[in-house]
């Protein structure tokens, strides 16, 4: 009789993952698509499947990838991208039988990830990560990039999205969240002002990451050193006001975007100092004094906004983040703003770090 093959088995065949599999575990990471380790006697793969809903076209994500490893030209770049596995096509994806898209690469050895750094010499780490992606891609022609997904960090249309979710109500939750609404509403002003600098191009147009949280960031085991930058779906046009914004976002916390203890969602400065000493020792070679001046509110809007998209999924009832339990968005949307009322009251500092770390 015939073998059934699993659907997992049909994928890695076409990736020459023919010998024999000691485990798959799922990776149980990230709010967006699935991924599953894979082990064989020699080496460890990850392997993932994209969310169609979420990124319509992965083929321009896959595009995206391509021209990057083409490209390669620093170590920093190389760690990454040359463990991307093409398949016996020569795709960088399978299309499965049951139309959906999957990726895969090697696993990068010794490698760790943490939700937030646990010192500052991490965050320094995390800090010169950022910087080293950005500076390994500041000649790539920028524009020849797909955007994966059409306004990603465009605040004010995640401030649109927020409104129609608020009309519609679909869930019927407006009525509980009333305080949420309030506040991100009295702010929406915040939306505008990133947005109108780059309309004005005052800002440059690079080539960014756009979710270059602590968990995407690979330090070494032992070292404790940057290794590289993961997750590179949203690679795509953008500002580094923006990428910079999510760093400190992750990495200038102790808590998580998950932690439900209010208290603990706090920017705690000395970290905040070790991610922008760490991204200033290398940005400094790109950065411009109008980048160096917008950066505090690159964090602040980038927190912002992801308030914005967490309440704005909770009203929606669900339907975009993986949760763990019914009011897991609303959980997160409340510690993102609490993290935004932290940045504010903290701001005078804050700058200050920025400015001597960035010579302003
Ligand atoms: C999502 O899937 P993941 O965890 O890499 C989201 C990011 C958010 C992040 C918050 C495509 O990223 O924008 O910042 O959750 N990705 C997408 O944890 O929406
Ligand atoms: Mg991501």
């Amino acid at each position: 009789m015939k073998k059934i093959k699993s659907p997992i088995q049909e994928v890695l065949e076409q990736f020459f993952l023919l010998e024999e599999i000691l485990s798959i575990k799922n990776l149980s990471k990230g709010n967006i698509n699935d991924s599953y380790i894979v082990s064989l006697k020699d080496e460890t793969y990850l392997l993932q499947r994209i969310n169609t809903d979420v990124f319509p076209n992965p083929i321009q994500i896959f595009q995206n990838t391509e021209a990057i490893i083409k490209y390669i030209q620093t170590n920093f770049l190389e760690k990454i991208f040359s463990k991307i596995k093409y398949t016996k096509d020569g795709n960088l994806y399978y299309l499965s039988s049951k139309q959906e898209y999957w990726r895969m690469m090697v696993w990068i050895e010794n490698s760790v990830s943490y939700t937030s750094p646990k010192n500052k010499s991490q965050a320094i780490e995390a800090g010169k990560a950022l910087a080293d992606f950005h500076n390994s891609l500041v000649n790539f022609p920028v524009h020849s990039l797909f955007e994966t997904f059409p306004n990603f960090h465009n605040t004010k249309y995640r401030f649109e999205q927020f409104q129609n979710a608020i009309e519609h109500d679909s869930a019927n939750r407006v009525i509980d969240v009333k305080n949420e609404i309030n506040f991100l509403v009295k702010k929406h002003q915040l939306s505008g002002i990133i947005q109108s600098l780059i309309i004005q191009n005052l800002i440059p147009i690079r080539v960014t990451h756009n979710d270059p949280k602590m968990d995407n960031i690979l330090l070494d085991q032992d070292t404790e050193k940057e290794i590289c930058l993961i997750d590179l779906d949203t690679i795509m046009p953008g500002t580094i006001l923006f990428d910079f914004g999510d760093m400190i976002r992750t990495c200038a916390v102790m808590a998580s975007e998950n932690e439900t203890d209010l208290s603990k969602v706090e920017i705690d400065l000395n970290l905040f100092k070790g991610c922008v000493e760490g991204y200033a020792s290398i940005a400094n070679q790109f950065i411009t004094n109008i980048e160096k001046a917008h950066l505090f509110l690159g964090a602040l809007t980038i927190v912002y906004e992801q308030a914005l998209r967490f309440l704005t999924d909770y009203l929606n009832g669900d339907q975009y983040y993986k949760i763990a339990y019914a009011e897991h968005n609303l959980e997160r949307a409340k510690n993102q703003i609490k993290l935004v009322k932290s940045l504010e009251n903290n701001q005078s500092q804050l700058e200050d770090i920025i400015h001597k770390c960035f010579n302003l």
